[in-house]
C-alpha cells in the first residue's frame, strides 16, 4: 500500500500525464509545492516499488499497477471534492478540505460515499431538504 505522499504523488503524476500526455519532475514539483530534489527521491521510490519507470532524461511513464492505483486516487479526490460541494461546503474550502481528508478513509468509506453523492444528486428534492436544515441551523 502507497503511503499518504506516495498517494499524493501518483495522483499528480496521473493528472499530468492525462492533462499533458507527459510528467516532467519540474511540473510534478510545482503541482505539489515541493522541492525538485524531494520529487527526484520520491520518484526513486514509486520506481523501486513498481508504480512508475523513471529514466532520468527520458522522463517517467506509469506502470499498470500505478495506472491502475493513479486512476483511483484521481477518482476518489473528484468524489470526495463532489460530497462537499454537494452537502453545501464553500467552494474556497473543498480542495484543501479534500486534500486533508482523502488519505484517511477507508475504500469501503469511499464507496459509501458514493452512494451518499447518488443518493443527493439523483433527485434535487433531497438537496432542497439538507438545505432546509442548514438554514435553521445557521439561524439558531
Ligand atoms: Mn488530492
Amino acid at each position: 500500500m502507497p503511503t499518504p505522499s506516495m498517494e499524493d504523488y501518483i495522483e499528480q503524476i496521473y493528472n499530468l500525464i492525462e492533462e499533458k500526455g507527459y510528467a516532467r519532475v519540474s511540473d510534478i514539483a510545482e503541482a505539489l509545492s515541493v522541492h525538485p530534489s524531494s520529487v527526484t527521491k520520491m520518484v526513486q521510490k514509486l520506481d523501486k516499488d513498481e508504480y512508475l519507470v523513471y529514466e532520468k532524461y527520458r522522463g517517467l511513464v506509469l506502470t499498470a499497477k500505478g495506472k491502475k492505483i493513479g486512476k483511483r486516487l484521481v477518482y476518489r479526490h473528484e468524489l470526495l471534492e463532489q460530497l462537499l460541494r454537494v452537502i453545501g461546503v464553500k467552494e474556497e474550502n473543498i480542495y484543501q478540505d479534500v486534500e486533508g481528508i482523502e488519505h484517511h478513509l477507508s475504500w469501503d468509506a469511499i464507496d459509501r460515499i458514493g452512494d451518499l453523492v447518488q443518493f443527493f444528486e439523483e433527485d434535487a428534492s433531497r438537496i432542497e431538504a439538507l438545505k432546509v436544515i442548514q438554514q435553521k441551523n445557521e439561524e439558531e
